[in-house]
């Protein structure tokens, strides 16, 4: 007789945690001033536009931040293409049909060709809302292994090699084990020269952001004595075959960026040889699933993995860090402390680096992050609420 109503119970727990009804959506265009100005061969960001999504659904809120930059410079998705396909597409059909999971995300957005960046925004709050109901930390929730992330800094291009060398110094003084520089055609081995001889032995990649041609293959080989960790996306945004022909001329690993929008991106790569390594950010793979599927396919096909970043705020920010701690993130991520890059994050407390270098995963459940919500208003330009 004891046991029905507790059968009652447990059904009624599992129904909660299986179902997402969103009540509301709200849409901020943000813009905010980064502490110093990120060059990179695409060009100069000195504040940093974006859009932070909140999904209110059973009770609880969810939150999201795209990575889509103002300008088309990284990936053709802006923050004006990314509102008009989250308003206009993807938050009407979220709003008309509840979703069992966020695993479903994908599969529901798929009506939409491409937009991966807008598509990652609207996962992620449900992802956020789906860990609260299971009262798990988000990395807990996604099977995650560690409660700290190795991380590194991303340095922008620099006036000098000189002051490059310098800056770089500074980033490894303020407890940073693995530096990353952004290249561009003339901005390279000198560059590469003048820090490796500023920073020792500490962990150094560089980053050409698709500035190269095959036929600068040369000046790759150049890099081997450098000990370089990696070279990321040297070639075409959009090529994987050329990046094979490169790889099997350098001993220094490639990683890939901008070329991997999907599992089977990385699966063809891998298997071409095109790259040894894959940078995973979840806006440029359409979101947490799609990113944890690109997770296992390198780690079975043994490549090991770590986590990009694109200049997020500690909400991004936040999502990365659980990525993060999945099992072959083995290599030191694109995450920095929030005071490297704004001097007010929107959360609270910030995002502090430890002594390790390393981020500590937040473990209050979902995302386990405080939105400041008058830092929110405070920054941002443009503010729509959707309703069913
Ligand atoms: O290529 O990894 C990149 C920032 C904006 C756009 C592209 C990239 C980057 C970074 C910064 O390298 C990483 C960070 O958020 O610290
Ligand atoms: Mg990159």
């Amino acid at each position: 007789m004891s046991v029905q109503p507790r059968r009652r119970a447990d059904l009624s727990v599992f129904l909660l945690a299986m179902s997402i009804r969103v009540e509301q959506i709200d849409l901020y265009h943000i813009r905010m001033s980064l502490v110093s100005p990120f060059e990179t061969s695409f060009g100069v960001t000195t504040e940093r536009e974006s859009i932070i999504v909140r999904v209110l659904a059973e009770g609880l809120a969810g939150w999201g931040e795209c990575v889509a930059d103002a300008a088309p410079g990284y990936s053709y998705e802006t923050v004006t293409t990314a509102w008009h396909i989250l308003r206009d597409y993807l938050a009407p059909a979220l709003l008309r049909a509840p979703l069992d999971d966020p695993r479903d995300a994908p599969a529901h957005f798929r009506f939409v060709r491409g937009h991966n960046m807008a598509k990652a925004t609207l996962e992620a709050p449900l992802w956020d809302i789906a860990a609260q109901q299971a009262g798990q930390s988000l990395a807990r929730y996604i099977g995650g292994v560690r409660d700290r992330v190795l991380v590194g800094v991303s340095i922008g291009i620099q006036s000098s090699p000189d002051k490059l060398a310098e800056v770089a110094r500074g980033y490894c003084e303020a407890g940073y084990r693995r530096i990353k520089i952004k290249i561009k055609p003339g901005r390279d081995l000198a560059d590469v020269r003048a820090v490796r001889r500023a920073i020792g032995d500490t962990p150094l990649m560089v980053d050409a952001n698709s500035a190269y041609t095959l036929d600068d293959a040369s000046l790759f080989q150049q890099m081997d004595e450098f000990g370089l960790l990696m070279i990321e996306q040297p070639l075409g945004y959009d090529d994987i075959y050329q990046h094979h022909k490169l790889q099997r001329q350098l001993n220094t690993p490639l990683c890939l960026d901008e070329s991997i929008h999907s599992a089977d991106d990385a699966r063809f790569a891998l298997e071409i040889g095109a790259c040894r390594i894959i940078n995973i950010k979840q806006g440029r793979v359409g979101g947490m699933t799609n990113a944890i599927a690109v997770h296992d396919v390198c780690r079975q096909a043994g490549a090991p993995v770590w986590c990009g970043g694109m200049l997020e705020t500690g909400i991004g920010r936040a999502f990365n860090l659980a990525l993060a701690t999945l099992p072959n993130f083995t290599l030191p991520g694109d995450l920095s402390a929030s005071s490297r890059y704004y001097r007010l994050d929107l959360i609270d407390p910030p995002f502090e680096l430890n002594s390790d270098s390393t981020l500590s995963v937040p473990t209050m459940p979902g995302l386990g992050v405080n939105v400041l919500q008058d830092r929110l208003d405070a920054v941002t330009l443009r503010h729509d609420v959707l309703r069913p």
